[in-house]
């Protein structure tokens, strides 16, 4: 017990923040005071004079080389930063340090066909990005994770500090290090919230979700155990996300959860935690993103797919979507079982027959018998004769269905995004969507107050929404598949793109 209060009273003590506050002012000023010459060294390798007047953006993006949609994000922003602001270079902290900035700028072009120029473009590579690995942490994952990118942002600031920070990963710890440190401003762009307020919510009312374990789960008192761990983290998430000076996410659902954390209150958590905090922070700019995150869409390639013809289509209902549960196959064939229904006309053998397609990817066992119970399903709706199932098509047969179906059909509730239906859209077939989170939100939205496509909830709406968009007149099709590429190809642009990095205002955070 006296030991534990001594322990206590120590962790408490204002001497022991002060010295550590001490410590690492101090650590952080020599830092910054060798800057300047690996800077100069930096600049010089690259080619630039000693005249020329660089700044440098720092990105922190440990898994540079994955080529995801993540990393599209990344290197579609510096591509832009390198045609509009030659005075900038960009720095990008990876931890691929088995490959060279030759390598990964080859990928990128072979991958996402963006041209990067070298001149412009600087590696700092890390050698501790196992701190952020999913294993190095089985249990605690978020705690570990989080603590572990702190220590890789350390390992960045020391061996360059840039000018202005941006996170493009979700590491939103990363912020304090790089503040303290480097002393300078930060910016995120944010594709998913770390800790979201559903999932406290979820732990409050005690539902068993994907990553509890039965032990937990069943005692009240660790799962009491549990709640506090993930608001106390959830304390630390918010408090970092606004130490940012700008914040730019995804889409709507994580606009909608980014703001919902900025907004949280726990005046609980304030009391116990905040006063040791802010002693850490007066250097920090803490007025951060005060209106919110911003929405930047990220650019999707829709080259391809936006050329193909817009006329001669077949009479196809098309889902394009991996064949996981959430995916709801099985509200397809009941609202085209009733779509037949009540116009057995096409059922028919003539010109009038209207068959749905299924183009999906079965990732394994579960799929594939999901896949089997789906056709069986169709066998007892007595819809199977006009109902095709296309499981594990390479790319270009995929194409092949996009370029002449006549209607997308997506039924997923609650889709964060939903890139199916921008590709219906671009491809000019015309979306039936669930109404429901981004195909609701951001992408099926009237473009010059004129409809891009259907919503439904239910198998009826849905029925009705297909035989809506199976009798438009053709010239009233034609005018609504043009409108849904247009939109879609504009909506989610490299340009759009631009223009929201443009308005968040990162400029304005460089030294002039
Ligand atoms: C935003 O990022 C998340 C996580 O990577 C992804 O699931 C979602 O599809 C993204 N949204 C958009 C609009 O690309
Ligand atoms: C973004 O800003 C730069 C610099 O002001 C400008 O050159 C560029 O055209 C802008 N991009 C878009 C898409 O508005
Ligand atoms: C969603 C989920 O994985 N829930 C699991 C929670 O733990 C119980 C007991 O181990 C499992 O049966 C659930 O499947």
């Amino acid at each position: 017990m006296g030991a534990f209060l001594t322990a206590y009273t120590l962790i408490l003590s204002p001497l022991v923040y002060i010295s550590l506050w001490l410590l690492l002012q101090i650590y952080g000023w020599r830092l910054r005071s060798v800057n300047e010459a690996k800077r100069a060294e930096i600049l010089e390798h690259l080619g630039h004079n000693r005249e020329e007047k660089k700044r440098l953006v720092g990105f922190f993006h440990p898994y540079c080389n994955a080529g995801g949609g993540g990393e599209r994000v990344l290197w579609t922003a510096i591509a832009a930063m390198q045609r509009t602001d030659p005075d900038v270079v960009s720095v990008v902290y990876s931890g691929d340090n088995d490959v060279r900035k030759e390598n990964i700028i080859d990928k990128v072009k072979a991958r996402f066909d963006i041209a990067l120029d070298p001149t412009l473009l600087h590696f700092v590579f890390l050698d501790t990005r196992y701190y952020v690995e999913d294993s190095t942490w089985p249990r605690f994952t978020l705690v570990g994770q989080s603590i572990g990118s702190m220590f890789l942002a350390w390992e960045a600031m020391s061996k360059l500090i840039p000018d202005l920070y941006i996170d493009t990963m979700g590491y939103a710890f990363t912020f304090h290090v790089v503040s303290l440190l480097g002393r300078i401003p930060v910016g995120a762009y944010v594709h998913y919230p770390t800790i979201s307020t559903d999932m406290l919510a979820r732990i409050k009312s005690r539902k068993q979700w994907h990553t509890n374990t039965s032990a937990i789960s069943s005692s009240a008192i660790l799962s009491q155990g549990k709640l506090l761990y993930y608001r106390t983290f959830m304390y630390f998430y918010a408090f970092s996300l606004r130490t940012a000076s700008f914040l730019m996410v995804n889409s709507s659902w994580t606009k909608d959860h980014v703001d919902a954390i900025l907004k949280r209150s726990d005046p609980i958590l304030d009391s116990v935690i905040l006063l040791p905090l802010l002693l850490f922070t007066t250097s920090f700019n803490t007025n951060g993103a005060p209106e919110g995150a911003r929405i930047v869409y990220p650019p999707c390639d829709t080259r391809e797919i936006a050329a193909f013809p817009l006329e001669g289509r077949k009479r196809v209902i098309l889902s394009v979507a991996q064949f996981r549960p959430e995916k709801d196959h099985a509200a397809q064939l009941h609202a085209f079982q009733l779509l037949l229904k009540e116009h057995p006309e096409y059922k028919s053998q003539s010109t009038n027959d209207v068959k749905l397609v299924l183009v999906g990817g079965s990732r394994n066992a579960g799929d594939e018998s999901r896949v089997e119970s789906l056709r069986k399903l169709a066998v007892e709706l007595g819809i199977h004769e006009h109902v095709e199932f296309v499981v594990n098509a390479p790319y270009p047969t995929v194409l092949k269905w996009l370029s002449s179906a006549s209607i997308g059909l997506s039924t997923m509730v609650d889709e964060h995004f939903g890139i199916n239906v921008v590709e219906f859209m671009a491809a000019g077939v015309i979306p039936v969507a669930h109404a429901s989170g981004g195909p609701l939100k951001d992408i099926i939205i009237p473009f010059n107050g004129e409809r891009t496509g259907y919503h439904a909830a239910t198998p009826e709406e849905f029925a009705g929404a297909l035989q809506t968009a199976l009798t438009l007149d053709s010239e009233e099709e034609l005018t609504l598949r043009m409108r849904t590429r247009t939109w879609a190809v504009q909506r989610f642009s490299e340009e759009e793109f631009e223009k929201g990095w443009n308005a968040s205002g990162w400029r304005t955070w460089l030294p002039q």
